[in-house]
């Protein structure tokens, strides 16, 4: 099963494959591999079974074709693309049950490009392949907040073609009882939003958790920590149920 940790820039992917990967390791007699395809990234916590900046980075093609970071990001998108079958090659070799996929800093870089899509839509072919869409609780601790970040884990779904589900990831630091019952009860979430807020707002918010309600993987979204460890039991049941409920979503 490839898994493939999706967010915004800084809610947590790399900390998270390293945490979770390290969990399934230490919990269970499954034989897991780390694949990094962030060619930004400075350090990473985990060895990496592939890295991709083994063939390029973010540094270099900045310096080479006189980029900015982001051009240089979305030009490393394109060279990942180029590489896929180097990369889907090296993936099935590996012949591990959980091959964490790490990606790039900007989600849109890896979402909204082609790469990510066509990366997907190749891993899907030979192994379950499902999204773990992490929404940083940091800035999501309202209904409303909740449900716009929700509607970015629909694009995603959307655009990559896999089941996928969400965490709230740094609930170290975000614990209370009303994300809690948000998180497990989308119909509480609506009840949130009514209060929160008003006119054209409500609405589209409102119709943001009608959609994640009828399309998403799971009706629930798990708390994690990568910093306390707290959910990953809970994660890994979460990506085998929606995996087993879903299956293929094209
Ligand atoms: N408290 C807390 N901090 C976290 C948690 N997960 C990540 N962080 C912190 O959030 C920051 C970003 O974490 P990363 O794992 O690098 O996030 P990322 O999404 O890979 O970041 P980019 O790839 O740069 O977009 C770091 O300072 C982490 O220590 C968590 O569960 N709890
Ligand atoms: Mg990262």
């Amino acid at each position: 099963m490839n898994i493939i940790f999706v967010g915004t820039a800084g809610s947590g992917k790399t900390s998270l494959t390293n945490r979770f990967g390290n969990w399934i390791q230490k919990n269970t007699s499954n034989k897991i591999s780390f694949i990094n395809l962030d060619p930004g990234c400075i350090h990473l916590p985990y060895k990496c079974d592939f890295d991709i900046r083994g063939y390029f980075t973010v540094e270099e093609i900045m310096k080479k074709e006189s980029l900015g970071p982001s051009g240089a990001m979305v030009k490393g998108a394109e060279l990942t693309e180029k590489l896929m079958n180097v990369i889907i090659e090296k993936i099935d070799q590996l012949k591990s049950q959980y091959v964490l996929i790490d990606t790039p800093g900007q989600s849109e870089i890896f979402v909204f490009q082609s790469a990510g899509p066509t990366i997907c839509d190749h891993l899907k072919k030979s192994s379950q392949t499902i999204c773990v869409y992490i929404i940083d609780g940091l800035i999501a601790s309202t209904g409303t907040s909740l449900a716009s970040a929700i509607s970015l884990s629909l694009a995603t779904q959307m655009r990559l073609g896999i089941p996928t589900v969400n965490v709230l990831n740094k609930s170290d630091l975000v614990k209370n009882q009303e994300i809690d019952r948000m998180l497990s009860d989308y119909d509480y979430m609506k009840t949130m939003i009514e209060k929160e807020e008003s006119g054209t707002m409500k609405g589209l918010a409102l119709k943001f958790v009608d959609a994640a309600k009828m399309l998403s993987s799971s009706q629930r979204v798990v708390q994690v920590s990568s910093i306390t460890g707290e959910g990953m039991s809970q994660l890994l049941d979460l990506v085998q149920e929606s995996m087993c409920e879903c299956g293929d979503l094209s």
